[in-house]
């Protein structure tokens, strides 16, 4: 099977990242290609990063449909443009923080999730409400590193995000922890490791989730919420957005 990964923000060496974590933990048959969208923010910390994130991602998804592509992932903890992609998919699209907080709830009664800058927090729980997952999550942390802070050399961002992960846990008195950032996807396993709970990479979950649709043979509905969008035409920029 064939699964994409949109790393949703335009920085290439977080799309390397992600798409080694993604092929580290498929199964054999399962062929991983990671991208990152033509246009798009080099990282998605606000709303408004969010929001210019999705034309990117519905474009890579409309070009997925075209190569055979059987399953998504989009490798952004807020899930940008998840509903919207679904539209347009015929085969499962799986948000990061949609799957990590699913999994989480599986091993543990509670987690406690941490992320990246303060301002992050919100979108988290907003998510955390539409997943109904809310009475999983403890609380939201955060690192108050910028999502750009975890390529960077000599940014310390390994030890800051596995000294938040320790603290949240302690405070939270949760089971485990929900990694709040694609780009932390590399340090899952030796935060596990350090704190002795369950680490949640949201990009390995989604991968798995992916792959176990798509080989039981379950793709987006197209019934209801999630069916094709009604043809129409689309101004401007967005014009290459009209669908027939
Ligand atoms: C993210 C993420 O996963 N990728 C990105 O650019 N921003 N989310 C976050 N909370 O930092």
């Amino acid at each position: 099977m064939k699964l994409k990964i949109i790393n949703p923000n335009t920085t290439q060496s977080m799309t390397d990242k992600i798409g080694q974590c993604a092929a580290a933990v498929a199964a054999p048959g399962t062929r991983i290609a990671a991208v990152s969208p033509r246009m798009g923010p080099a990282s998605i910390e606000s709303h408004y990063d969010e929001a210019l994130s999705v034309p990117g991602i519905l474009d890579e998804i409309l070009a997925g449909e075209q190569d055979g592509t059987d399953g998504y992932v989009i490798a952004c903890f807020g899930d940008p443009g998840l509903y919207a992609a679904r539209e347009v998919a015929r085969g499962p699209v799986i948000g990061v923080a949609e799957a990590a907080m699913h999994m989480a709830s599986m091993v543990g009664t509670s987690f406690s999730v941490v992320t990246t800058l303060a301002r992050t927090c919100n979108i988290a729980w907003h998510l955390a409400e539409r997943y109904g997952m809310k009475r999983f999550c403890r609380d939201v942390h955060a690192c108050d590193l910028p999502v750009l802070d975890l390529e960077r050399p000599g940014s310390d961002a390994r030890r800051i995000v596995a000294e938040a992960c320790r603290r949240a846990l302690a405070r939270d008195g949760s089971d485990c922890i929900v990694l709040g950032c694609a780009g932390m996807a590399d340090l899952c396993e030796e935060i596990a490791e350090a704190i002795g709970a369950p680490v949640i990479d949201g990009v390995s979950a989604a991968v798995k989730m992916a792959e176990g649709l798509v080989s039981i043979g379950l793709g987006t509905s197209k019934r209801g919420d999630w069916a094709r969008p009604l043809p129409k035409a689309y101004a401007g920029m967005l014009a290459p957005f009209a669908l027939n």
